[in-house]
């Protein structure tokens, strides 16, 4: 169907009517894109079975990526590249006089996560269906994504995210495979040949009904399954209740309570939530993926002690753990294995990954819930935890302070991470810098006991969404240069160092960065109604609002550099234009507040005549997925300035250098191993460095009100905050910023690091000046960028936790 211009155009027609039933003329762009989305579905299954097939037939080691989230954003664009068809759609399509970009844009985002953790889920799955490995999505079908962001008088509001209104074409819904998970009951026990069964009574047992989605690697043939679980009442608890009395619309209520569970995801990327319903979510994830693991894992009629060769279960942060009790339950119960058998099964099957030190984001279960709510696996859970204890008792007979803090259960809560830990064979962290935090200090002690199962595994990115779908310019550039080598394997870009001294390639660099930023500027333009300058240094902070991320501090700064220049009016800067894209949390006032001030600031600078033409600030609403694709190509500045030791690694860092931004950063997470490769001339490092920050929390010698004393500019910024003027139409409209900076003393350092940031940004106003240097930096990140192509990770993933196969290494001519 997508073999060249002419066929496609042919078959596109011919389905259009065919599945419509109305002329071509007629036609809208969704439809345009319903039928397209349709085309690539059909043209895929033939893959799709092979792949499963081949599977089946050879019994190789499945991967299964446990995640309460998959951030995919939009699919078309990417399944098209990734079938080959880019080109000829997009080529059938002009003469057909329809624009696929515009066709693109009718596509929902499938906004299935909150922000970093859920969208490095779903590079993974692009890399493991491109790199041809068995390797699997399990989640949530949430009937509603990430709420929607609108900005209304500066403020957030939040509207609800019905992705699936216009229907979606990628999913086959499996009602065939569905199964059903249990809540609630009792456990009684029994014995049976001498030994002991433990039966679940008066249960309510519900529908996970499985939705799979084709997972479309690189060169179209190798399919992989994203399986989401959607929630319905069982047909069996309906009559019984009816049976027993219920009215109608009884029963009406009771489908719509079981459909709750998978209402909605939890708009928290950092906070805990301790509510029943999250824990139902996360229980209903494990235990229907793991019935549907185990019945694939079935039909190979292997016993359970197989079940590490043939299956890796890995568990994205703490949140799907409940799949160590949850088998543990299956191998027990169900099929008659002992405790220490099935642990040995359980713990060589199953790897996590931590994503946070943040201790406000430490899941810890409430027992009275668990209990209540899944009574058998609560059961088991306290057999780890008494195992587990009796080992530390052995091992450090006269540290009962230790056992207390490693143990599972504790003060009536179930601690998530613990749990994970003792239950996994490996435990990573996601860059270098945030796993020896954790071997060091969060998880010291179990890094004690277990050293053997900690490691790293920095993240990445898809360099095919990121790169060849978000920059096709900048991809066809690479392609002329240096062959397409690149594209299978990323390291490969670090060929493009030869054109450094190359001015023509230079010009052409310069070229597709002015048109990507031309293109932004338009979206802006247009967006707020006025004028935006391609030529300003595009300075962008686009990611989760959270204290930690700082998005405080780079406000604060831009309302100095307005101060610097209404001071002085002539003053010589290089035009600037900051960006803002955010989501807050609906609960987090504080950072509600920050996207308040951004606001304020954005429409009084934007106001000003006398700063026209030097500094522009923009808060674009509703930042997801495909507002990223827009706005990263365009960026000149990368604004990555955590506060140190709190951001574990970032992947918008990553996706910035890879279009050619410089960071301006800190030494936190990712940036990190950025700052190795590219030395200090490539990126804009200031700030404290997370020993500082550390010995700071732990000597408590740290002030804010002694910077303010220190640094008049700070001071004047600070209270503006609070003092009628530019910022501020009333006094104390924003106490609530400015008491987090001085009563609670600035948790996050933003004064402390306030000076060596404004520093930061005057070299780089003085970087920038110098095209052509600025262009060599601008080559020499993009050149590196192919190490954090998420294939390199995905590779270390495969080898070293969950060992698979070797896989050949491909290259353009085998795809
Ligand atoms: O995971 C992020 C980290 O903050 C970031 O540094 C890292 O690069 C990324 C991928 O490893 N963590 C999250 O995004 N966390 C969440 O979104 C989250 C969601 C629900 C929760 C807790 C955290 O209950």
């Amino acid at each position: 169907m997508f073999t060249d211009k002419d066929t496609f155009k042919q078959h596109f027609q011919e389905q259009f009517v065919g599945q419509l039933g109305k002329p071509l003329k007629e036609a809208t762009s969704e439809d345009i894109y319903k039928v397209i989305g349709s085309m690539i579905r059909e043209e895929v299954g033939k893959f799709w079975a092979q792949t499963n097939t081949s599977y089946r037939e050879s019994g190789e080691k499945q991967v299964y990526y446990l995640s309460l989230e998959f951030l995919m954003g939009r699919l078309l664009g990417n399944n098209l590249l990734n079938l080959g068809a880019l080109n000829v759609v997009r080529a059938g399509l002009s003469e057909l006089g329809w624009d696929l970009e515009e066709i693109e844009e009718q596509e929902a985002d499938a906004g299935l996560g909150n922000g970093g953790l859920g969208r490095l889920a779903a590079c993974f799955m692009d890399s493991l269906a491109s790199l041809q490995y068995a390797g699997h999505g399990c989640g949530i079908r949430y009937k509603y994504g990430l709420f929607e962001q609108r900005i209304v008088d500066g403020n957030q509001v939040e509207l609800p995210d019905y992705w699936l209104q216009r229907g979606n074409v990628w999913e086959e819904r499996r009602y065939d495979k569905r199964v059903e998970v249990s809540f609630w009951g009792r456990v009684e026990t029994r014995e049976e040949n001498g030994r002991l069964v433990f039966d679940t009574v008066d249960a309510e047992g519900i529908w996970a009904v499985p939705y799979d989605v084709p997972l479309i690697g690189f060169g179209g043939r190798h399919i992989n399954t994203l399986r989401i679980w959607s929630a319905e009442a069982s047909e069996n608890a309906v009559r019984q209740g009816m049976q027993a009395g219920g009215s109608y619309y009884k029963y009406l209520d009771y489908s719509r309570t079981v459909e709750s569970i998978t209402e909605f995801l939890y708009p928290d990327d950092s906070q805990y939530e301790g509510k029943l319903l999250r824990l139902k979510q996360q229980y209903f994830l494990c235990s229907a993926g793991l019935q549907s693991i185990l019945r694939t894992f079935d039909k190979l009629e292997l016993p359970y002690e197989e079940l590490p060769n043939k299956v890796a279960i890995h568990i994205n942060d703490t949140h799907p753990t409940l799949v160590i009790p949850e088998l543990m339950r299956i191998l027990i119960d169900m099929k008659g294995y002992g405790w220490d058998e099935a642990w040995s099964i359980v713990t060589r099957t199953v790897s996590y990954t931590n994503h946070t030190i943040l201790s406000e984001a430490l899941e810890k279960w409430p027992v009275v819930m668990v209990k209540d709510l899944l009574p058998r696996v609560y059961m088991i859970i306290e057999e780890i935890n008494k195992r587990f204890c009796a080992e530390l008792m052995e091992k450090y007979p006269d540290q009962p302070d230790r056992i207390a803090q490693m143990a599972v259960i504790h003060d009536d809560q179930v601690r998530m991470a613990h749990l994970a830990i003792n239950g996994s064979h490996s435990i990573n962290g996601v860059s270098q810098l945030h796993t020896d935090i954790l071997k060091e200090k969060e998880m010291r002690s179990f890094y004690e006991l277990y050293p053997e199962r900690f490691n790293n595994k920095t993240n990445g990115i898809t360099h095919r969404r990121w790169l060849m779908h978000a920059n096709p310019e900048l991809s066809r550039l690479y392609t002329e240069s240096m062959g397409d080598g690149w594209m299978t394997n990323p390291y490969e870009l670090s060929q493009i160092l030869n054109y450094k001294e190359d001015a023509g390639f230079r010009q052409r660099i310069q070229q597709i960065k002015l048109r990507n930023k031309q293109k932004l500027a338009a979206y802006i333009s247009h967006k707020f109604d006025t004028s935006v300058d391609p030529t300003s240094i595009f300075d962008v902070q686009v990611k989760r609002l959270h204290g930690y991320k700082r998005q405080l501090m780079n406000i604060l700064h831009v309302m100095h550099l307005y101060n610097e220049i209404k001071a002085n009016p002539s003053i010589d800067r290089v035009p600037r234009t900051f960006i803002f894209g955010a989501k807050a949390a609906p609960s987090y006032y504080l950072a509600k507040r920050i996207i308040k001030l951004i606001n304020t600031v954005a429409e009084t600078v934007n106001r000003d005549p006398q700063v026209r033409g030097k500094l522009k600030v923009f808060f674009l609403e509703n930042y997801s997925v495909s507002l990223a694709e827009r706005i990263i190509p365009a960026a000149d500045i990368s604004e990555q300035i955590s506060t140190a030791s709190k951001e574990a690694s970032g992947t918008g860092n990553m996706k910035f250098m890879m279009n050619g931004a410089l960071t301006i950063g800190t030494m936190d997470g990712a940036n990190v191993e950025m700052y190795e490769m590219l030395g200090a001339e490539n990126m804009f490092i200031f700030g404290l460095n997370a020993e500082q920050v550390n010995n700071y929390y732990q000597n408590g010698q740290y002030s804010s009100a002694g910077v303010l004393a220190r640094d008049s500019r700070i001071a004047q910024v600070i209270n503006q905050l609070i003092q009628p003027g530019p910022f501020c139409t009333h006094e104390n409209e924003f106490e609530e910023i400015y008491h987090s900076l001085i009563s609670h003393n600035d948790e996050y350092f933003v004064l402390e690091d306030f000076a060596d940031y404004a520093r930061a940004h005057r070299d780089i106003d003085a970087a920038y000046r110098d095209t052509e240097n600025w262009t060599r930096k601008s080559i020499a990140n993009l050149a590196h960028s192919g190490r954090f192509a998420s294939d390199n990770t995905i590779h270390e993933y495969a080898r070293e936790i969950w060992k698979l196969a070797e896989k050949k290494q491909l290259s353009m001519m085998n795809i």
